[in-house]
């Protein structure tokens, strides 16, 4: 029932048919005579398997059925105690899957609504808890409700329409809730590391005036203009590297490309201080579809790059000293604006899950309304695989 990860004390919830039998297999209580285990009771004792103590516990007796083990918090006791159970014959649940269950059970909330609770948790930001609250009972949970319902007077192309919309959106909200990736790029030494640093607040990467200095990447993950953002500062790319570097280069430039493809926005970190040098050609393929914020640094010095030399589809570069953090509330208004998320409306519907997108995927290519109303239907009543 608790988080994922070490902590003081976890437990774990012992429920259903055989509750109680399995508990009094693997709990042997300090006190020396025997426990009831009736509801209210809280026992002290120890989780034993054949030979051994596992933790000392306290044991919550919640119910004729049903008990929560509080062991200590290290996952790998958290792991031994469940895999007892497991060789007792409990079925092991997440607490995920225990929520979705529960929640089904209730039948108070329709799919997209038990989605919404699920994903409360993993929301990174307070703006993404608000985005996904708000599909309860609004958002596309109502949307989907009012297809199905107006399905015979609204038209297909109608609805189709509002889709296209509702995926656009999602993509922000997506960046929003979930946090995004971000890749600093360019040739060496113009500036990616120390820009890293500054935007993560601390010394993460190695700055230098040798050019080549980052090899390996470096990922920083903290708050851009209210966004969670995974930062990653890659190799800068240089073509005009002697032999013994070479091997070195090109597993660097394998990272490196590997990790633009990912990115969900490229900030392409060029040297305002030095003559436009044309730039590396395999950087520009990889980046020409992408999500592109170009910064011209160290505008602390006298500028001598020539911008018409940029290629088109690059963005209007935003000047920028990561040495002196000139420019950077502007460049962190540019990135949300990038993102999509800048003036995002909180209240509107979209997707927050793949088998939301997926579905309203389908149902911007469907064929007839009958085919649309099975997909809605889906969205709102489908099964949950967590
Ligand atoms: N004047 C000035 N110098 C800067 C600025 N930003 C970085 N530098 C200097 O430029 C040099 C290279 O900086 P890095 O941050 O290591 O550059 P890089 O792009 O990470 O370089 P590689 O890792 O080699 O690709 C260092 O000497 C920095 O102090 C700036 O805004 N103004
Ligand atoms: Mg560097």
């Amino acid at each position: 029932m608790t988080g994922k990860g070490t902590g003081a004390i976890s437990t774990i919830e012992v429920f259903g048919d055989c509750a109680q039998a399995l508990l009094r297999k693997i709990f042997e209580p300090a006190a020396a005579k025997a426990a009831q285990l009736r509801p209210g009771e809280i026992l002290l004792g120890a989780i034993c398997d054949d030979v051994r103590a596992i933790d000392q516990v306290t044991v919550g007796c919640e119910g004729p059925e049903k008990f929560a083990i509080h062991c200590h918090g290290n996952p790998l006791i958290v792991e031994a105690i469940m895999q007892l159970l497991g060789k007792h014959g409990a079925s092991l649940v997440t607490a995920e899957q225990l929520l979705a269950k529960t929640l089904a059970a209730q039948k108070l909330f329709n799919t997209i609504e038990i989605e919404a609770k699920l994903a409360q948790t993993k929301a990174k930001t307070v703006e993404g808890t608000k985005i996904v609250a708000n599909q309860v009972g609004a958002g596309l949970s109502e949307k989907a409700r009012r297809w199905l319902d107006d399905i015979k007077e609204v038209s297909l192309d109608q609805i189709k329409a509002e889709v296209v919309r509702i995926l656009r959106q999602s993509q922000a909200a997506r960046l929003i809730t979930y946090g995004c990736t971000v890749a600093l790029t360019g040739p060496p030494n113009s500036g990616k590391s120390t820009l890293l640093n500054l935007l993560a607040g601390r010394q993460k990467a190695v700055v230098t005036d040798i050019k080549g200095t980052t090899r390996d990447w470096v990922e920083a993950t903290c708050q851009i203009a209210r966004l969670s953002v995974t930062l990653i500062d890659t190799a800068g790319l240089d073509k005009q590297l002697s032999e013994p570097q070479r091997e070195v280069e090109q597993a660097a430039r394998d990272k490196t490309t590997e990790i633009l493809d990912r990115a969900d926005l490229v900030l392409l970190v060029l040297d305002g201080s030095a003559p436009a040098e044309e730039l590396d050609g395999e950087l520009i393929e990889r980046i020409c579809d992408k999500q592109v914020v170009t910064i011209l640094n160290k505008c602390d010095l006298p500028g001598r790059f020539d911008t018409g030399r940029l290629s088109k589809f690059l963005s209007e570069p935003v000047s920028i000293s990561a040495k002196e953090g000139t420019g950077i509330k502007h460049l962190t208004e540019i990135i949300r604006k990038a993102c999509g998320t800048a003036d995002f409306n909180l209240q509107q519907p979209v997707c927050f899950t793949d088998r939301q997108e997926n579905l309203l995927g389908q149902l911007k290519i469907s064929r007839s309304k009958q085919q649309a109303t099975s997909i809605i239907t889906e969205l709102l009543k489908g099964t949950l695989c967590v």
